[in-house]
């Protein structure tokens, strides 16, 4: 990476902290990454995207601000990115998957916390993330309990926007969510100094939609047998789309399905068919958090799909461009995230429908359900998960983890 410490400086961050983070993270991202045999060659883009995650990356975001835009920050795939180009601003997701200054975290925060939300406070306080530094706002929503109220502290410490997310999927929820979106898109227009037009919201629809179209076909050319790319690379691949530029990164995993489809064709794989297809699903991975993907596939099987908002619940649904109007559009892009069914929805029955979709369509032999320690949403579904998988005659290997590595042997021997 460049030097980027005088940009870091002035974004307020932590530079020994951050030196000593950005030390850990390449030899990790090598073990993980780097030793996979076969990989596919257009993953060296997103190699390179990795390697100036913090650096080019945020000065992109920097330059960006100078030349009069801004930049929202958020945790949530329910904050809707198109409202935030069609302003004028860059919507990226905020660090929040390691453990870092877990001591003064939990000055603040209760020790039986999920780790992706005391990850992202220990980012916070530890001043290591730069993306949060570098965002004009950062956008909360009213999903877990957990997340609310550490918007609560983190509101202290940064300009912060909550939006208030029904917890059902009625008429008066769509009602209430709908008003949530008009006033979420008045917000980014009082920071754009612009107003959302119909032309600017089309555009936007439309390349994040591109975006989403790429990450489907990534998708679906995983139901190769044997697999043409790896889970591990897969999800890094999601994981970055929540960071980089939205029309750059389409070009570069168009170009890259293109190499998987030719793959396809030639029998170039990654696995084989003797390798158990396995999918995830849970709770979601933010970067670092590569543990259990590791340990699945050093331990003879292949992932090949991902229920989780790092996966398919991120791509599976569009934005309906067809709307005319500014209303119009507003309605569709209010509909196209209410579709999405996270486990704090109440009743959430479409999650299974989909878990069984995915299972069928990737010839799944086994899920494996990720949950994070004290997630109640997720770790209380995952009953019905496995009732719906044990009725369609599908294994399920229930992990419940959290961020460190004191449990990657037993984790690894379950596997
Ligand atoms: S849409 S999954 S990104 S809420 S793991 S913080 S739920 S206690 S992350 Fe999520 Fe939005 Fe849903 Fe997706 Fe709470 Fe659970 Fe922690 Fe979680």
């Amino acid at each position: 990476m460049d030097d980027h410490h005088e940009m870091w400086s002035k974004l307020g961050m932590n530079l020994e902290n951050h030196d000593a983070l950005l030390e850990v993270l390449p030899p990790l991202y090598g073990d993980i990454f780097l030793g996979q045999e076969g990989r596919p060659a257009g993953m060296a883009y997103f190699d390179s995207f990795f390697g100036e995650i913090h650096g080019a990356r945020i000065r992109e975001l920097v330059e960006h601000r100078e030349a009069g835009g801004f930049v929202v920050g958020s945790f949530c795939t329910y904050v809707p990115e198109e409202l935030v180009l069609a302003a004028g601003g860059i919507c990226v997701s905020l660090c929040a998957g390691a453990d870092f200054a877990t001591d003064e975290v939990e000055k603040d925060l209760p020790a039986n916390l999920c780790s992706l939300i005391k990850s992202a406070y220990g980012f916070k306080i530890g001043g290591v993330c730069p993306y949060i530094e570098a965002s004009d706002l950062v956008v909360g929503e009213t999903t877990c309990d957990g997340k609310k109220k550490y918007y609560e502290i983190l509101g202290k410490q940064v300009p912060m926007y909550v939006m208030e997310l029904p917890q059902m999927k009625g008429p008066r929820d769509r009602v209430l969510w709908r008003g949530e979106v008009e006033a979420f898109a008045r917000r980014l227009e009082e920071m754009g100094e612009r107003r959302i037009t119909e032309e600017s919201l089309r555009k936007a629809m439309g390349t994040v939609n591109a975006k989403r179209r790429a990450l489907q076909r990534l998708s679906s050319l995983r139901a190769s047998d044997p697999p043409v790319i790896s889970g591990r690379d897969a999800l890094l691949i999601s994981q970055i789309a929540f960071l980089d530029d939205t029309a750059r990164f389409t070009s570069n995993l168009e170009t890259l399905c293109d190499e998987l489809e030719q793959r396809v064709a030639a029998g170039e794989t990654v696995g084989t068919p003797a390798h158990p297809r396995v999918m995830l699903s849970g709770c979601p991975m933010a970067i670092p958090n590569w543990k259990v993907p590791q340990i699945i596939e050093t331990s003879g099987a292949t992932i090949v799909a991902e229920e989780m908002c790092t996966g398919e619940r991120y791509f599976r649904d569009l934005t309906d461009e067809k709307a005319g109007t500014l209303d119009a559009m507003l309605d569709a892009v209010a509909d196209r995230y209410l579709q999405i069914d996270c486990a704090v929805f109440t009743p959430n029955a479409e999650r299974c429908e989909n878990i069984l979709q995915m299972v069928r369509d990737r010839q799944v032999d086994g899920v494996v359900y990720y949950a994070l320690k004290y997630c109640d949403p997720f770790t209380i579904e995952a009953g019905s998960v496995r009732s719906e998988l044990e009725g369609a005659g599908v294994p399920m290997l229930y992990l419940e983890t959290d961020y460190s590595e004191g449990d990657a042997g037993q984790l690894s021997t379950r596997v």
